[in-house]
């Protein structure tokens, strides 16, 4: 503790110290009463084993098999991959050699978009550490894992009390060889509004130190001016710079023409020009049908030179079908996961698309034994998280018609269930689509969509249609977010917004038309170092900054969290959900080459003050610990 004390000291943090610094400091042998680490960690497990995991309800903890790992020898040099790539030849290079190769490049998106889409993003660090060796050595042809950025961060630290950073570093020591992809909300960066143009520098630069490779950067509404800050950034930093188009509407429709191919051309080579070094196509809801991709693919290759970046959303079942004509029309890159942690609100399943591929000679150069035997771990992993399944069965192709993103479906469907629409789920998705088209037809993605989910819920719950909403528009109070895409706070949707809806939702205030982040002061790095230190009363880290810049009650929320029950990433899955069964005994290793072995003895009388005392081992000693019984 005396270290600690010293190194956390303001003097000493600022380097204002000299050699009587000890001496006359004598706060400095002031220790804090601290519970221990095992007494933390026994509070945690005590109270889940009594009152379960938020959102998870209060089930007995099941007994799972451990899951199955691949065998790999860790002594062995890892396999070269793409990471070696991108180091020896930078950006541009890397881009040639993906426009070279025959075969059709694979990014597995099992670590961030597969479980934010099918398990509302809940995949512990813990499970993805135990699989992220076997999967670079046994996966080294990728072209990328993408496995952060996302809802991955928020998620992160409000539900799993997990620092996402913490993540990021410790996957990369685990997978030095295929490149780390994620994705970047653009002035959004991993939030759900615009934030300060150093921020997003400051954001980029260490994600890139401290391990991102290629970033896949979108706008909500495609405004690429409301994009260029973030491509500069990204080049700046010598990484990829993915700029990515979304997909929406059906390009084969033509009584739909807002947005067809013509429109797509273009915001590509606008994307071009602002410095992609690849172009991503985002079709978030998995829109894109069979021949609009193979229309979509074999225009934008006439149109420009930079790879092509393919991904979708399995929703409709037709996703393979999908895949299978943008290879047959050149696209360079698709993304993919695990075969069973593939298929319906998830990305379309590697291992199909490799045996679909049988005969081709862009069939992807994989492993496909090893992918099977990933997809073991993933099989039995998956139960841990059963709780956070949405719920859908089978392909669902009404997506064409509500247009809903895969990772928006089960999360609205929850915040219908919380408002008591539950019942009305039906129309709520009818009501999403008819909002877009009140909206003018918009690009539906986070945070867009969150808005369009917003109204629609909104619309239910009051009853309202179209026509109360431009008859007694003005006597209505608009849900927040709407109020603010219609200001401009969210950037400029294509085609502008439609006037007459924005002057009934804005009731005279100023819309803005420039970038909202020329509005929005700097962050002072300074003065929050300062703030977050005497709050924390530790030594701040940039992460720390970034991270409480972005998220300032969700970040000191887990700063608490931490503080009361230590770091409990730390615990197997199941016993982080559920806590421990009766007799049950288990293993955690709180640090490396420390661990502490836990039997849970018995869970004595509920008490008339609403407590009870659970009895433990730990390291064989008895332990009690006193628990609010919440039931
Ligand atoms: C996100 O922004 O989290 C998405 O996955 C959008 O599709
Ligand atoms: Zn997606």
């Amino acid at each position: 503790p005396f270290l600690e004390n010293v190194v956390q000291h303001k003097q000493f943090i600022n380097g204002e110290y000299n050699t009587m610094f000890i001496d006359r400091s004598p706060e400095l042998f002031v220790f804090p009463k601290r519970k221990d680490r095992g007494t933390k960690m026994l509070s945690y497990i005590a109270d889940r084993t009594i009152n379960g995991f938020e959102g998870y309800g209060n089930r007995k903890k099941p007994t799972y098999q451990k899951p199955r790992i691949p065998t790999i020898k860790h002594s062995e040099p890892f396999p070269k991959g793409t990471k070696q790539i991108l180091d020896e030849r930078g950006p541009e290079g890397l881009a040639e050699w993906v426009k070279e190769r025959p075969e059709v490049l694979l990014t597995d998106t099992t670590f961030r978009d597969a479980h934010q889409s099918l398990l509302a993003t809940r995949v512990r660090t813990k499970d993805l550490e135990t699989i992220a060796e076997p999967t670079a050595r046994l996966l080294p042809d990728l072209f990328s894992m993408e496995m952060w950025g996302g809802a991955t961060f928020d998620v992160s630290y409000r539900f799993l009390n997990e620092d996402p950073w913490a993540r990021l570093l410790k996957l990369r020591e685990q997978s030095p060889n295929v490149l780390f992809q994620m994705l970047l909300r653009a002035s959004n960066a991993v939030g759900y509004k615009n934030y300060p143009d150093n921020l997003i520098r400051e954001f980029v630069e260490k994600s890139a130190s401290a391990g991102i490779d290629v970033f896949r950067i979108f706008d909500s509404l495609n405004w690429v001016e409301g994009m260029k800050l973030t491509i500069d950034a990204v080049r700046e930093t010598g990484k990829v710079a993915e700029a990515a188009m979304c997909y929406t509407g059906d390009i084969l429709d033509s009584s739909r023409p807002k947005y067809d191919l013509a429109y797509y051309t273009n915001v590509a080579k606008e994307l071009q020009d602002a410095g992609a070094h690849i172009l991503g196509i985002k079709d978030m809801a998995g829109l894109l049908k069979p021949e609009a991709a193979y229309q979509l693919i074999s225009t934008l290759k006439e149109n420009i030179d930079i790879p092509i970046h393919l991904h979708t959303h399995d929703t409709s079942g037709n996703g393979i079908f999908t895949y299978a004509r943008a290879v047959e029309a050149g696209v360079d890159v698709v993304d993919v996961a695990t075969g069973s942690m593939a298929g319906l609100t998830s990305q379309p399943s590697a291992n199909s698309l490799y045996y679909a591929l049988e005969g081709s000679e862009r069939k992807p150069n994989v492993n496909i034994d090893a992918y099977e035997k990933l997809g073991h771990f993933w099989e039995d992993t998956r139960k841990y998280y059963e709780d956070f399944e949405s719920g859908m069965m089978a392909p669902h192709t009404e997506v064409y018609t509500h247009e809903m993103p895969g990772g928006q479906y089960s999360n609205l469907q929850q915040q219908a269930k919380a408002v008591g629409l539950g019942n009305r789920w039906g129309e709520v998705k009818t009501m999403y689509r008819r909002v877009n088209d009140l909206f003018g037809d918009i690009v539906k993605v986070t945070p867009s969509s969150k808005v369009v989910g917003d109204m629609a819920l909104f619309m239910v719950q009051n009853d309202l249609n179209e026509d109360d909403i431009f008859e007694r528009g003005q006597s209505i109070d608009f849900p927040d977010s709407v109020v603010e895409l219609f200001q401009g706070y969210l950037g400029q949707p294509y085609g502008g917004f439609p006037a007459e809806l924005q002057q009934i939702i804005l009731k005279g205030r100023e819309p803005i038309s420039v970038r909202p982040g020329e509005l929005l002061d700097p962050v002072d790095f300074n003065d929050l170092k300062e703030t977050l230190f005497h709050k924390l009363d530790r030594q701040v880290t940039s992460f720390d900054m970034i991270s409480f810049a972005l998220y300032p009650k969700v970040f000191m929320d887990n700063q608490s969290f931490i503080e009361q029950y230590g770091d409990m990433s730390v615990l197997d899955t199941p016993t982080f959900f559920y806590g421990m069964r009766l007799g049950e005994e288990i293993e955690v290793e709180i640090e490396q080459g420390k661990t502490l072995i836990v039997k849970l003895v018995s869970v004595g009388e509920a008490q008339v003050d609403g407590t009870r005392t659970i009895y433990f081992e730990l390291n064989g000693q008895p332990r009690e610990i006193v628990v609010r019984d919440e039931n």
